[in-house]
C-alpha cells in the first residue's frame, strides 16, 4: 500500500522536475534589432528552472539584466554587468516580472532591442493540479533582487512535497 502511495507522489512530483526547458529568446532570429520581442514573448509560458538563451554574434550585441524603469528608459547597467558571450544563458532562478535590454548603441532606444517577460513560479499548467494553490503567493513578489529566489523555490518544493506526502499518509 506503502509503495502506491509513493509512486503516486512521484507522479505529481516527477513532472516538475522534468519539464524545465531551453528558450532561445527570438527563435531563429535570436538576439537582435529590429524584431518584435514582446508579441514574440506573448504565446510563451516561462517558469523557473527555464533557461533564457540569448544568441548572437559576439560583439555586436549583449545583454543585460535591467528593471521596469530601465528597461522602459533604455537604461544600461555598468559595463560589467553585461553578458557578452554571444551565447547567453540565463537561468529564470525567480518568479516574477524580469527586463532584458542590449545595451549597444541605440539598439534597445531605436531598434527595440528589449524583452520583458513574467516568469511563473512552477512548471505546471495553470488550474490543472492541486498543488498550484501553493506557488500562488510568490507571484506578487517584486521582480528587484535576486538572491534569495534559489532558495525560495526550494522552500516552496519542499512544501509542496511536504504537503504532498501529508495527504497521502492521512
Ligand atoms: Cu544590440
Amino acid at each position: 500500500m506503502a509503495s502506491k502511495q509513493i509512486l503516486i507522489l512521484l507522479a505529481i512530483a516527477f513532472p516538475v522536475l522534468i519539464s524545465a526547458k531551453d528558450i532561445t529568446v527570438g527563435d531563429h532570429t535570436g538576439w537582435t534589432i529590429n524584431f518584435d520581442y514582446q508579441t514574440w514573448a506573448q504565446d510563451k509560458e516561462f517558469y523557473v528552472g527555464d533557461k533564457l538563451i540569448f544568441k548572437y554574434p559576439v560583439g555586436s550585441h549583449n545583454v543585460f539584466k535591467v528593471n521596469g524603469t530601465g528597461f522602459q528608459n533604455c537604461i544600461k547597467p555598468a559595463l560589467s554587468e553585461a553578458l557578452i558571450s554571444g551565447n547567453d544563458t540565463i537561468v529564470l532562478a525567480t518568479p516574477g516580472r524580469k527586463w532584458y535590454i542590449c545595451g549597444v548603441g541605440q539598439h534597445c532606444a531605436s531598434g527595440g532591442q528589449k524583452l520583458f517577460i513574467v516568469v511563473n513560479p512552477v512548471a505546471m499548467s495553470p488550474g490543472a493540479s492541486p498543488w498550484q494553490s501553493f506557488g500562488a503567493p510568490t507571484q506578487d513578489l517584486p521582480a528587484t533582487g535576486s538572491g534569495n529566489g534559489i532558495l525560495l523555490a526550494s522552500f516552496q518544493s519542499i512544501m509542496a512535497i511536504a504537503l504532498a506526502i501529508l495527504f497521502v499518509v492521512v
